[in-house]
């Protein structure tokens, strides 16, 4: 049988977030790096509609948008890692948590992300209102995070569930020095630092390289 294939780009958030859950489940995968400027054309939108990355190619099964990738790699090769409960109870206290993320978190978290990232990596000009503004409302919706994450573990319940790991790739990209707001929320901090210690993160996004077969 084929590795799976996840088609990105190594430092890229959404590929980060799939290669994140991978690694957490221990599953041998290849990452095949995209050439960004390949993916408007008719070839690469045949596999990504919308000309984005990340892809996967689980041995002829195609998928996109990173968390129905996560949903699947969890499905299929760790139905019992609780990473999706399957209790209805739970399962619902899930999709609440993994709906929050993507309501409340990604929006804000990745464009106040995007604006520290280019001033870090490529030494842009910070869009002052941008990041300011993004981080303003992300403030207020980590002040319910903290509520959340004052009375349980993880978003969820007590236990990691896929909904926890999907805010990796954007949570460290919009706090900095400057702008600590990961650990302005006593909870949240808890929380977050717990998320970036794990190792299915640390192994990703510690290499210094970019690899691009990575095996278990
Ligand atoms: N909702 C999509 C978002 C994918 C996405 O935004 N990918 C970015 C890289 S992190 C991208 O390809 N950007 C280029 C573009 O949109 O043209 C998912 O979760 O897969």
């Amino acid at each position: 049988m084929a590795v799976l294939k996840l088609y990105g780009q190594s430092q890229a958030t959404c590929t980060r977030r799939v290669a994140t859950v991978l690694h957490e489940l221990k599953v041998p995968f290849e990452l095949v790096p995209v050439d960004l400027a390949s993916i408007k054309t008719p070839a690469y939108l045949e596999h990504q509609p919308f000309g984005q990355i990340p892809y996967i190619d689980d041995n002829g099964f195609e998928l996109y948008e990173t968390r129905a990738i996560c949903r699947y790699i969890a499905a299929t090769y760790g139905p019992t890692s609780g990473l999706i409960p399957t209790e209805p109870k739970a399962h619902a206290r899930f999709e609440q948590a993994a709906s929050v993320e993507l309501n409340n978190f990604e929006p804000y978290a990745s464009k106040a992300g995007l604006e520290l990232f280019k001033a870090k990596v490529y030494n842009m000009t910070v869009d002052k209102t941008v990041l300011d503004t993004n981080l303003a409302i992300l403030d207020k919706k980590l002040e319910a995070y903290d509520a959340i994450l004052g009375k349980q573990r993880y978003l969820a319940g007590e236990t990691l569930t896929l909904a926890d790991l999907f805010h990796l790739p954007y949570a460290p990209l919009a706090t900095s020095g400057e702008n600590d707001i990961m650990n302005k929320w006593p909870n949240v901090s808890r929380w977050y630092n717990e998320l970036i210690a794990r190792p299915s993160w640390l192994a990703y996004n510690g290499a210094d390289k970019v690899k691009t077969t990575l095996m278990y």
